[in-house]
């Protein structure tokens, strides 16, 4: 194994995350921002609808000042090219053996002016989502989430706010069981997450992160790209599945959720990226 994935998986079990730079070279990821942000323009209207209706059930869903799409690949594949990047692959095979499956390709925009977010771990570990492992939890990581930096990140703009070591709590401050953390307050050893246009931050989705607020005067521009084992059940994430079905429509709930993939959105893929989206392809016509 190359030096650069020895400390990949070294920091990741350590300290629950790792910057990969330059993932996307420099001289693409304006033409893969300018694709990414005219996608989100497109399907902007209905991701506004769909968080007003979950926040009109009460629960606490996004941040004001940050705009949001679901399954942004079937939108664009400019990014493509990139996600079975060698260290990426290296470290999610590591973790989690061959066969590892992309669980998510979201993208967020964060606009100036944008809140900050609640303290949280991702899907499966977030205790808001109606599928979510109970707290206290094993050991174990089951998910592996990546924040791919379509704009520079600093702390100004915002850079993603991480606990380091955090991942190896039992709990996380969505949850109950937390001793009291005020969920929406600093935490005395949060850091931004910071790196060039093109750099990927990779966390093990155990991590205790929150939205930044954005304090410049322009957008910080992301994808959101989560890498699962194959034997991760998804199928609560995926609309219309009987478990979605009796696990947050019927309860009421919300949840982390995926689209499927269109036909004509996994045509264009390259061959390489294909198999980890080909269990989300929806059925033709
Ligand atoms: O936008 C960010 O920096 C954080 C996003 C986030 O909290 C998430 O993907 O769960």
């Amino acid at each position: 194994m190359d030096e650069q994935t020895t400390d990949a998986i070294r920091r990741v079990h350590q300290d629950g995350f790792t910057i990969l730079e330059g993932v996307i070279p420099s001289d693409r990821v304006d033409g893969v921002r300018a694709a990414v942000v005219d996608a989100q323009l497109r399907i902007r209207e209905r991701s506004a609808a769909e968080q007003a209706a979950i926040r009109a059930k009460g629960h606490r869903v996004g941040v004001e000042g940050v705009a949001g799409s679901r399954g942004i690949v079937n939108h664009t594949q400019a990014f493509a090219p990139w996600l079975a990047e060698s260290r990426i692959m290296n470290v999610s095979h590591a973790f989690f053996g061959d066969h590892v499956r992309i669980s998510c390709t979201d993208c967020v925009i964060n606009q100036p002016g944008c809140g900050r977010g609640y303290w949280h771990a991702d899907w499966p570990y977030n205790q808001t989502n109606a599928s979510h492992i109970p707290v206290p939890y094993p050991d174990a990581l089951l998910h592996l989430a990546t924040i791919w930096m379509l704009t520079d990140f600093t702390p100004e703009n915002g850079g993603t706010l991480l606990v380091p070591g955090s991942h190896r709590y039992e709990g996380n401050p969505s949850a109950d069981n937390m001793g009291g953390i005020d969920r929406d307050a600093p935490y005395p050893t949060e850091f931004h997450a910071v790196g060039s246009a093109g750099s990927v931050l990779l966390y093990d989705s155990r991590m205790w992160h929150a939205v930044p607020p954005n304090r410049s005067d322009a957008d910080r521009v992301a994808l959101i790209v989560r890498f699962a084992p194959w034997w991760l059940n998804l199928e609560p994430t995926r609309p219309g599945s009987p478990e979605h079905t009796a696990m947050v429509i019927e309860t009421d709930g919300k949840n982390y959720a995926q689209p499927e993939v269109t036909p004509q959105a996994y045509a264009a893929l390259p061959d390489d990226v294909k198999p980890m989206y080909r269990h989300w392809v929806a059925a033709e016509g």
